[in-house]
């Protein structure tokens, strides 16, 4: 095999990777030293890709109501089956959830079905938990769903502005470049706005502790300082009086008392935002997932245009997206709310539309987008739905609710790389889809750039590309000369033409130039940001919005803010608000990134940061368990007592599920309140509760196969080299359960137990199946230690039952630099031994020198051991 370009399909960074065989034929992946948006580095995660490629746990022939079909046979049932609901009920009676995980020629497959032939409009994605509320943001200011910036715009900027984003974790290789551009030019100014104190805060000038959902109030107070300091025209942007008046109200004063920060702090980021000739405010989902995230938004872009700060290097309103093909999603209409490329419902593109694809059933209206589409289910008035590329059973609010729509649900689809997810537990039907590394097409990442991901890996089994199983089903219907495709440099094509088609500049999304391409060409593709057409056949860079006078009266707008705080409310019952995020080594649900072992290292069960106050003032103890109860439901956790929390405000990780603990999805807790505009819920604030919970005995587990838990156990499991490893904690009898496991399987048991606690050992033969410790606490068990007796050496049973290596044999201590493998004590004795700073700690361990993405944890080993 020849070396293969290809990208990552975790972010939206977007870093190139190279794909080549060594001399013994192991494959090996590096980072792409020429793709521009990352210029050969990685992170953890992209890094780790290669520990992903297995086939283990891989869904790889299609399903039919549990049992293993042809594809001819599925593809009949699936398509029969949606074809009699449709005839019964209505096309409003189907619907299809997709994701920004999808290649763009898949999503422009299932939106051309869906809202083309079909003729509803039912198609949501992922993306609405995501970035929708940004892209009402963008199309009320600029009439175009267009982010006008690019990375390097983030390098040579004065001020940058972040909110609402960890860059340092969901977006490692970016943030890696701007910090190398501030070690450049240390007069650049970060201003990381964020109730918690997170990485990001690491590199950052001023750190803005706001009050969690404040951020409207906040930007209207920058707002009303830049216009005073510098009037704006009278005429200069339509909406500018209305906008300016609601800003009136935000002095100084009434800013600092509403988003409770110190005025002196305000001061110093005005004073900053006034004498910088270029800023950017980049954000996430900290501004998204509110109920208010539209308005948030269009708070963030309104400074930006009454401050002069966008149209010029280094400058803008900058939201990231969050997966590798969210703003593909966007090109496409992947969500209910659009048309293909940069289209609307309106009669002139619904009419477009239909020239276009030769079809007379165009969607005539936006449909139900996900939350209400899954509350239609539960209704039943959406009988089928097909989900491709996501797993809305965890992901989406309310979990217990999504759950129950989807159990009720006459028919579930779903198109999984995954065997087992907690979605795909509902479908009748399970279509294998071709991963990462196999499938063959292209995405876009945050700055509008498109990047092919290439196969370097033959398909395993019978899984099939996305949008072949799409255009199968679609042949069925009886479209299929709408959907005769053989390649998928075809459908980029047609997508392409449409982009350019009657389009005198009016969509900014337009890649006609590259209509023409040859397979050969479309295998070829440089990475290239849209617009790519005739005056600009090398892509744009930086788009001028307001040159462009996308919306109809040719101005940018701005709009007006009312501040609005969540919807969530402590109070008696839920007196505290839970913010949810992500952590470092994992992906979303972890049905990848929770395979490998090296990336669960870093944080093995999920953790409710707390702030010192409020744990005790709830009687919680760092390292105990609690329970954490909203009126939606309750997940029990274990508490991490951290001065990063404001008083009042909690934060769990969104990725466990029911795959890796018996009770850990967060949703289970989120209500599913969204914002009026873009539909997107409030992920980031809920009013919750938590408690103690001191379950009788805690335990560490470590076996080859999955026990079974009953009600009183609640479990964490992750995978180690060797076997399984499972946090444990439960009411009843601890020593009757595991016994029960290990007579089931006929294994042999070597125990100890005392007052208080159960060591035990199982064996088949010479081989140790399992190894379980059990005591009123969690007990000290060496787990790398006992977990390298299910790869290899098991003789030193005494210590085995014990659960601690003999003298000098220790593990490495919880896992900081996954990229090296460095734990803590490696770490400890490193510092001990002399090193004073994270570079010499590099140059000794090797930590912290890949990625980056741990060094504001060893600047904290550093700083506790000094
Ligand atoms: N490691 C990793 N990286 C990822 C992903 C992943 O799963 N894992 N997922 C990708 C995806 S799809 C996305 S969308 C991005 C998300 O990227 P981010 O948005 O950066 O990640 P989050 O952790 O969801 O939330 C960001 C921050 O918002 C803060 N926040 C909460 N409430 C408020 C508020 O009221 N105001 C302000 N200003 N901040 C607030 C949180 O404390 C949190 O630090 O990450 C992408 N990258
Ligand atoms: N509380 C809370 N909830 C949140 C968030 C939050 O911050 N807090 N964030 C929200 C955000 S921003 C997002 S983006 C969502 C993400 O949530 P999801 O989209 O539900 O999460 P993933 O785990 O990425 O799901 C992708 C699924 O697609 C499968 N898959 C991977 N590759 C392919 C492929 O090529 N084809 C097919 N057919 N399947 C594939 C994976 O195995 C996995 O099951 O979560 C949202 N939910
Ligand atoms: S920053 Fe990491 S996860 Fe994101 S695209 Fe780059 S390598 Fe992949
Ligand atoms: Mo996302």
């Amino acid at each position: 095999m020849s070396a293969v370009r290809t990208t990552c399909p975790y972010c939206g960074v977007g870093c190139g990777l190279v794909a080549e065989r060594d001399d013994k034929g192991t494959l090996r992946l590096r980072g792409d030293p020429d793709h521009p948006a990352s210029f050969g580095r990685l992170c953890v995660k992209g890094a780790a890709l290669g520990e992903t490629l297995g086939l283990s746990g891989r869904l790889l022939y299609p399903q039919v109501n549990g049992q293993r079909q042809t594809w001819s046979q599925a593809l009949d049932y699936a398509a029969g089956q949606m074809k009699a609901i449709i005839e019964q009920y209505g096309p409003r009676a189907v619907a299809f959830y997709a994701s920004g995980q999808l290649l763009t020629e898949d999503y422009y497959v299932a939106n051309k079905l869906m809202k083309g032939f079909i003729g509803s409009a039912n198609i949501d994605t992922n993306s609405r938990l995501c970035m929708s509320s940004a892209v009402v943001g963008y199309k009320r200011a600029f009439g175009a769903d267009a982010v006008p910036g690019c990375y390097q715009d983030l390098e040579q900027t004065d001020l940058l502005l972040v909110t609402g984003s960890n860059a340092a974790w969901a977006h490692p290789v970016l943030w890696q470049r701007v910090l190398e551009a501030k070690r450049r030019r240390p007069q650049m100014k970060i201003v990381v706005i964020d109730p918690r104190r997170t990485a990001t805060c690491d590199g950052a000038d001023l750190h803005l502790a706001l009050r969690p959902g404040s951020d409207g109030a906040l930007f209207n107070g920058l707002l009303r300082e830049v216009v005073r300091r510098k009037p704006l025209a009278a005429v200069r942007f339509a909406g500018q009086e209305q906008a300016l008046a609601a800003a009136e109200p935000w002095h100084l004063a009434a800013c600092a008392d509403f988003c409770q920060l110190p005025q002196a702090q305000l001061r110093q980021l005005i004073d900053w935002l006034c004498a910088a000739d270029s800023m950017i405010t980049l954000w996430t989902m900290g501004i998204n997932q509110s109920t208010s995230g539209s308005d948030k938004s269009n708070a963030i872009i309104n400074l930006h245009l009454a401050s002069g700060h966008y149209g010029r290097p280094g400058c803008g309103p900058f939201s990231l997206t969050g997966q590798p093909n969210a703003m593909g999603g966007r090109e496409v209409g992947g969500l209910a709310s659009q048309l293909a490329c940069h289209m609307d419902f309106v009669p002139e593109d619904i009419a477009r539309l239909r020239r276009f694809w030769g079809s007379e059933r165009i969607a005539q209206t936006p449909g139900l987008n996900a939350v209400a589409l899954f509350d239609a289910i539960a209704r039943g008035e959406v009988k089928a739905v097909w989900i491709m590329g996501t797993n809305p059973a965890v992901s989406l609010p309310d979990s217990l609710r999504v759950n129950q729509a989807l159990a009720c649900c006459p028919l579930v689809i779903v198109s999984e790389v995954a065997a087992q997810t907690d979605t795909s537990r509902y479908a009748h039907v399970r279509f294998p889809a071709l991963a990462w590394g196999e499938k063959n097409g292209t995405v876009t990442n945050s700055e509008r750039r498109i990047s092919r991901q290439r196969p370097f890996l033959p398909a395993p089994g019978e899984a099939r590309a996305d949008w072949w199983i799409v255009a199968q089903i679609a042949r069925r219907l009886g479209y299929g000369d709408a959907f005769a495709w053989q390649h998928p440099q075809q459908i980029f094509c047609e997508h392409a033409a449409l982009s350019g088609f009657e389009n005198q500049g009016q969509r900014a999304f337009d890649i006609s130039a590259l209509a023409g391409l040859s397979q050969q060409q479309y295998d070829q593709l440089k990475p290239v940001q849209w617009p790519v057409t005739a005056q600009h056949p090398q892509g744009t860079d930086r788009l001028l919005i307001e040159r462009e006078g996308w919306r109809k009266d040719g101005r940018a707008a701005l709009v007006a803010v009312e501040p609005q705080l969540p919807r969530a409310v402590v109070g008696r019952h839920y007196p505290l608000l839970l913010n949810t995020g992500r952590l470092r080594d994992q992906w979303h649900t972890m049905t990848r990134t929770g395979a490998v072992p090296r990336l669960m290292a870093h944080t093995p069960q999920p953790q409710l940061a707390i702030a010192p106050a409020d744990a005790r003032r709830y009687g919680l103890r760092q390292g105990g368990l609690a329970r954490v109860v909203s009126p939606q439901g309750w997940i029990a956790v274990r508490v991490r007592v951290s001065d990063e929390q404001l008083a009042g405000s909690l934060f769990l990780p969104m990725h466990w599920t029911d795959s890796f603990a018996g009770q850990g999805r967060v949703n289970a807790l989120v209500s599913a309140a969204c914002c009026p505009h873009s539909g997107q819920p409030e992920s980031k604030q809920t009013a919750v509760r938590v408690e103690p919970w001191r379950p009788r005995w805690q335990g560490e587990l470590l076996c080859r196969e999955a026990p079974t838990f009953d009600s009183q156990i609640q479990w964490w499991r992750r995978p180690v080299e060797g076997c399984d490893h499972y946090h444990l904690a439960g009411e009843g009898d601890p020593e009757g359960w595991i016994r029960a496991q290990c007579q089931q399987r006929g294994w042999l048991i070597q125990h100890a137990a005392g007052p208080g606690f159960v060591h035990l050992l199982a064996w088949q033969g010479e081989r140790l199946m399992l190894a379980f410790y059990s005591a009123e606490r969690l007990p000290e068990v060496d787990i790398p230690w006992v977990a390298s007796a299910f790869c290899g050496d098991a003789s030193q049973c005494h210590a085995l039952l014990a659960g601690q290596a003999p003298q000098g044999e220790g593990g490495e201590g919880r896992l900081i630099c996954s990229c090296f493998g460095v734990g803590e004590r490696a770490i400890a004795a490193a510092i001990a031994g002399g090193c004073v700073t994270t570079e010499a700690l590099g140059q000794r361990l090797r930590c912290g020198t890949n990625c980056g993405s741990c060094l504001p944890e060893l600047r904290h080993c550093l700083k506790s051991a000094g």
